[in-house]
């Protein structure tokens, strides 16, 4: 037999609220806040290791990484940008209070950007909040142009798309009109980057996307602290 319960309340006013602070935080704090979803594989840590290749000392980023065990994509990190893992012991998604944690554990200073690569999965991260300010959805190009149709909550909440693997291209069936077309008829506004984040291609593209978020939000550009390199 099922009983229905009927709650008074909106059970998940708490999260929204702790949610919209660490966002108004973070503002003042002057960082831009990035969540990163995709699935297993899609390439984020390869994706985050060329933006912060690109800028070098130009922008000051850090990430937070989630994973379900291992600290192996904060070691890839460490020795381009302040990297701490952050590992779920089993959860498919990462939540505002384990974020929260990693930020005290990241080493004190001012950042531009604060990326937070979520647990790889297309399903579970699209539902938590994480107080980030833009969410960014990766696809692969192996992993078909049929995705977005199937997975939309990830797409549907995001700001943009990024497809990444293009040299893959030759080599796989995946068209980025098919897999553009799709995603944006479930997020018209959604803004399409196709990169290679193994061979720096569309990196350049993708780093003025971010540059533009920051001072969309922000109302100032990100730290140029040496424009020669
Ligand atoms: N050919 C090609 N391979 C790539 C590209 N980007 C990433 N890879 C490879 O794809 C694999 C997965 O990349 P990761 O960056 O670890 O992917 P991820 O999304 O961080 O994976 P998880 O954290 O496990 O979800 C690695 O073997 C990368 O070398 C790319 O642009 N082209
Ligand atoms: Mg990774």
């Amino acid at each position: 037999m099922t009983r229905v319960i009927t709650v008074h309340r909106d059970l998940s006013a708490p999260a929204r609220a702790q949610a919209e602070e660490f966002r108004r935080t973070m503002l003042q704090r002057g960082t831009l806040v990035v969540n990163l979803l995709s699935s297993p594989g899609a390439g984020k840590t390869s994706l985050l290791a060329a933006t912060a290749a690109h800028w070098g000392s130009r922008r000051r980023m850090a990430v937070l990484v989630g994973d379900i065990a291992t600290d192996r994509d904060a070691q890839r990190l460490a020795p381009l940008v302040p990297a701490v893992q952050l590992t779920t012991g089993g959860a498919c998604h990462l939540e505002l209070s384990l974020v929260e944690r990693g930020l005290d554990a990241l080493p004190a200073g001012e950042l531009d950007f604060l990326f937070i690569e979520n647990v790889g999965n297309l399903v579970c991260p699209s539902s938590h909040d994480l107080g980030e300010h833009v969410r960014l959805v990766v696809l692969s190009t192996t992993e078909g142009d049929d995705k977005p149709a199937k997975y939309p909550k990830a797409f549907r909440t995001s700001q943009a798309l990024v497809i990444n693997k293009i040299d893959l291209l030759p080599h796989v069936p995946f068209s980025i009109r098919a897999a553009t077309d799709d995603a944006r008829a479930i997020q018209p506004e959604l803004c399409v980057l196709p990169v290679s984040a193994l061979h720096a291609t569309g990196i350049r593209a993708w780093c003025d996307y971010l540059d533009a978020q920051h001072e969309r939000f922000l109302g100032t550009h990100a730290q140029t602290i040496d424009s020669t390199t």
